[in-house]
This record gives structure tokens, sequence and C-alpha cells, in this order.
């Protein structure tokens, strides 16, 4: 069996039809995101088994993420809904350079109230895989137990643990706090897969190599450190190596490409393909998602996918 679970929080998404800060803006699209759940879409558009576990609350944005994960062909079989909660929900700026402004409205939703319980009461014997970013494990105390134990069953159920850093300054107490928790779930990890900034900050160190060492030689299985326009470096024990990042004319949003990488990385290594030739494909979804402006309205089918890696220009279906 390949089937991967996925946990995190899912919100409604406002992104800016028009540029400026968030508070002149006065048209918005309406949509979802949620690091995990864009994880989650991107493995089904390529035909890959995923389940995705959250909390929502009763509520439209609630309705929404339902809706849309429905759309998708993904099972809400795993979503419960918590009454006396809010389902979170964003802005995000529209820019012509950089990353654009985010603001949260997230604070005591229904996702952060995920416990080890939760995860506790699921039957994890039909997975092969667990997938998690460090957003979940930010939302909360509980939320953060939720993960430890993930990654605890992960390892005693002998499943793929991946895990992205994807860090999230102002969702965390404290720096420290963010530091210790993210290295700790990194050195249990099978997979990891850091941006270079982001290790930066978790580490302290920007060559890829030193960063790659440092978190094996602290656990981690396999880390594959993503280093922008430049591709990325992946290592394990045996083998190491650079893959370049594929060229985008236009950046239309960057938010979400770390997750359209995620979900190249995992669906090839399901597929049996080498962590190198996985990892081509994780930055071509990444280079892909780079050009929509939500977080995973980008996300390409098998179609599109080969298509680009092809080179072809008309490669969108
Ligand atoms: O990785 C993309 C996510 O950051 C985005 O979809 C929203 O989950 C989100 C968050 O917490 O920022």
């Amino acid at each position: 069996i390949k089937h991967t679970i996925l946990v995190g929080e899912p919100m409604g998404l406002f992104i800016a039809d028009e540029l400026g800060k968030l508070e002149d803006v006065n048209h918005f699209s309406f949509t979802t995101c949620g690091a995990e759940l864009n994880v989650a879409i991107g493995m089904k558009r390529l035909g890959h088994d995923v389940s995705y576990m959250t909390k929502l609350g009763n509520d439209p944005f609630g309705a929404r993420i339902v809706n849309h994960i429905k759309e998708l062909g993904i099972s809400t079989d795993l979503i419960q809904f918590s009454p006396e909660h809010p389902t979170g929900f964003m802005f995000k700026s529209m820019v012509t350079d950089g990353d654009p402004s985010i603001f949260y409205f997230r604070k005591g939703s229904a996702a952060s109230t995920l416990n080890a319980e939760d995860v506790a009461a699921l039957d994890f014997s039909s997975y092969s895989a667990v997938h998690v970013t460090g957003i979940t494990p930010a939302l909360s105390e509980t939320a953060r137990k939720a993960v430890f134990a993930l990654a605890k069953i992960a390892r005693e159920q002998n499943l793929q643990f991946s895990f992205d850093p994807n860090l999230r300054l102002q969702l965390w107490p404290d720096h420290q706090l963010m530091a210790q928790c993210i290295n700790s779930l990194a050195f249990q990890s099978d997979l990891f897969l850091p941006g270079v900034n982001e290790a930066k900050l978790l580490m302290g160190e920007v060559e890829p190599e030193k960063i790659a060492t440092y978190y094996l030689d602290g656990g981690a299985k396999a880390v594959v450190v993503k280093l922008g326009a430049k591709g990325a470096y992946y290592a394990t024990r045996e083998t190491q190596g650079y893959v370049p990042g594929f060229h985008v004319e236009h950046i239309v949003d960057t938010v979400g490409a770390g997750d359209g990488f995620a979900a190249g990385v995992l669906t090839g290594l399901e597929e049996g393909l080498s962590l190198e030739k996985a990892v081509r494909r994780g930055c071509a979804i990444g280079a892909i998602q780079l050009m929509s402006k939500g977080d995973n309205d980008g996300l390409p089918s098998r179609e599109e996918l080969e298509r680009f890696m092809a080179g072809e220009p008309t490669w969108r279906v």
C-alpha cells in the first residue's frame, strides 16, 4: 500500500485582487489554503492516495473547505467539527516581487485544538507515510503534542515520516521553542525538507552540505535543502547531489511553492523514483505553483507535469 496521511490546519484564504496594503484593497478572491492540505491536493492531482485529518468550525469557512476537499475527491472521513471553535482564515496581499504579506485570523481555531488523543484514535494500518509541516506544531501546545505523537507512531509502525519546517515566526511564542521543536522533529524524520533560509534560522548554516550533515548526524534519514531558483540539494548517508531549478518567466505568488515541492518529492518516492529524480519533480511542481495566485490552485495534473518537465511551452492543459 502507498497511502499518505497528512494532518494540519486548513483555512479560508482571501487573496487580494489588486496591489497595495491589505487595508487598502477593495477586492479579494476567496479560496482555501493550509500547508498540509496543499500537499494533499498536489499528491491527489497526481493520482496518489491521501487522507487528510483536521478539525473545522461549524461556519462558512469550514463548509467551504469541506466542499473543496470533496470536489478534489479526497475523503472527509478524518475531518471533525468542533462547534465551539471557529475555522481559521487569512488574507494575502498581491505583490510584484518577493513574498506577499500575510495576515492570520486563526488563534483559538478548531484546528488548534488538535491533540495527541485525536492522533492516538486513528487506525494507521492502511497508511504507508505521514506528512506534516512545522505549522501544525506551532498552532498550540496540544497540536505540538499531536505532531510528536505522529512522529512516534510513524517510527513504531514503520511509516515514512516526512517533515517540512515551513517556519511561520508569527505563530511561535519564541524562537528557541521553534528551533527546538522543529529540530527535534527533523531528527526523527525519514525525510526533512528545509529551505536554505529556514535552516539558517534553525541551525545557523547556509551551506547545503553542512545543513544536510547536521540533520543526518542528528538522525534524519534523508535531507533535501530547497535553494529557491537554484533548485535543491539532497543527501542521505549513501548519496548526495544538486538538482537545478526550473526557470519561471513570471512569478505570480511564492506561497505554496514549498508544498508543491513536497508533493513532487513524496509522489516521486512513492512511485519508486530515485531521490534525485523525486527532487527534480519537486523542483518542477514548486516552479509551477509559483505561476498561480492561490496556494494550491496551480498544482498540476500528471499530464501537465510531464509536459512542463519536458520543456513544452504549452504544458498547461
Ligand atoms: O505553505 C503554504 C501555507 O503557508 C499556506 O497555504 C497557508 O497554511 C498556511 C499558513 O499557515 O501559512
